[in-house]
């Protein structure tokens, strides 16, 4: 069962009040408040085991570096990798996605294509843009439609040139919350021989992710949208191709043997891993992702889903309301706009009611391009949000929009 009260009582920042009002806290694509296991377990790590991992003979660096192992394993487990040195620490989704555009320099030459969709997060462009330009390949775009849906027609004539290296999607749009049909992008990606990454970023917080189901190549996501630390994330890589990428960083811990003649690299995942990592990060998002498990991702599938009915249901009622991504298949994010009013404004005023929306573009300009807008209001709901919260949502726009219309 779903016991939001219980949920809401792990969270102590849902107590406290901002601008003298109860935290209504509806900015969860950017990131995810903090159960109190997860804060207890920066303390406790600090307090009892903190060391240097991988190195040391000494008893604390063998609890510290076990502890992070056992969170890969963790972590292994929760995305369904079939091996724990798939999983690679990072500091978040755009480190992975920065790591494999990197090591695809080398296997790209002028008239190859990368491909992205009309609906990309910049950390999941520029990464690429920069490659293109190393390599003198090409930025394919895979289009959208009206209601931020990828023209899959499109998709397939696009692939069907053959240049297509790697095709680089998010699973759900931050910024229009569509859930993209990955399943269908991977296979025919693979079909036309090309790599696929997945930004997971706004999927894993809220969705059973299964890397081996997907036959995903890449799989970016970060810890601190799905409970865990700020500064961690994880990239899954499939063996092969991790055994085919060179080296993203040089240093201590990613190395084998080195002379000034020759460097030889580490093993998977240690090759990936250079200096010393968050290892506080990287061992509390187990306990994140344990606690995210302890509820069941596909009950918080369920319940975030009724939040998004609710919500749009409720925000519709508002008069000249614009939504803006209306795919039939979405995630539990709502952006809109009110005819006249700047988006910043009524985060503004909403804000004065504490409630925490986000505004402006959500780092996805072009998408904002397509729509011909300036920028959105988006709430992003999360398990333990409420429709009572959202109540308050909808109150709190129709006074921004009588103060502002
Ligand atoms: N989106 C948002 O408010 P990092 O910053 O590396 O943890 O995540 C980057 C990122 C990549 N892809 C997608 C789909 C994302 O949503 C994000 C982060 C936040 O929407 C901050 S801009």
């Amino acid at each position: 069962m779903f016991d939001i009260q219980a949920i809401r009582a792990d969270f102590p920042i849902l107590n406290e009040k901002v601008n003298g009002k109860p935290l209504v806290y509806f900015d969860n694509a950017a990131t995810s408040q903090k159960p109190q296991v997860v804060i207890d377990a920066i303390s406790n790590y600090y307090s009892t085991i903190n060391a240097n991992i991988h190195r040391g003979v000494h008893t604390l660096s063998q609890l510290a570096t076990d502890a992070y192992e056992v969170s890969r394993h963790t972590i292994q487990k929760h995305i369904n990798a079939a091996h724990a040195h798939e999983v690679l620490f990072t500091s978040g989704t755009t480190h992975g996605i920065n790591l494999v555009a990197s090591g695809f320099t080398q296997f790209l030459k002028p008239g190859n294509a990368v491909m992205v969709s009309a609906m990309e997060h910049h950390s999941n462009i520029v990464p690429w843009q920069m490659l293109c330009e190393r390599t003198g390949a090409d930025l394919q775009v895979i289009p959208m439609d009206e209601n931020g849906e990828l023209i899959l027609p499109a998709f397939d004539s696009l692939l069907a040139e053959g240049r297509t290296k790697i095709v680089a999607v998010n699973h759900i749009s931050n910024s229009l919350g569509t859930m993209n049909p990955v399943k269908y992008i991977i296979d025919k990606a693979h079909a036309a021989g090309a790599a696929v990454l997945i930004d997971g970023a706004q999927a894993a917080p809220h969705l059973t992710i299964d890397v081996q189901a997907l036959d995903a190549d890449f799989y970016a996501f970060s810890g601190h949208k799905a409970c865990g630390p700020t500064g961690t994330g994880v990239l899954y890589g499939k063996e092969a191709w991790l055994e085919k990428l060179p080296p993203y960083q040089g240093g201590g811990e990613m190395i084998k043997e080195v002379s000034f003649e020759k460097t030889t690299y580490a093993g998977l995942p240690h090759k990936f891993e250079a200096g010393t990592p968050h290892i506080e990060g990287g061992i509390v998002l187990g306990t994140a992702i344990d606690y995210l498990n302890g509820i069941g991702m596909d009950k918080i599938a369920v319940y975030e889903h009724q939040l998004l009915v609710y919500g749009t249901q409720k925000l519709s009622e508002i008069e000249g309301i614009q939504f803006v991504g209306t795919a039939k298949e979405k995630a539990s994010v709502i952006s809109f706009n009110l005819q006249g009013i700047h988006p910043y404004d009524i985060g503004a005023i909403v804000d004065k009611m504490g409630i925490a929306v986000r505004t402006g573009h959500h780092c996805t300009q072009p998408v904002m391009q397509h729509f011909n807008i300036p920028g959105t209001v988006r709430a992003s709901f999360a398990f333990y949000n409420t429709t009572e919260e959202i109540d308050a949502l909808v109150a709190a726009v129709k006074k921004a929009q009588m103060m502002l219309g």
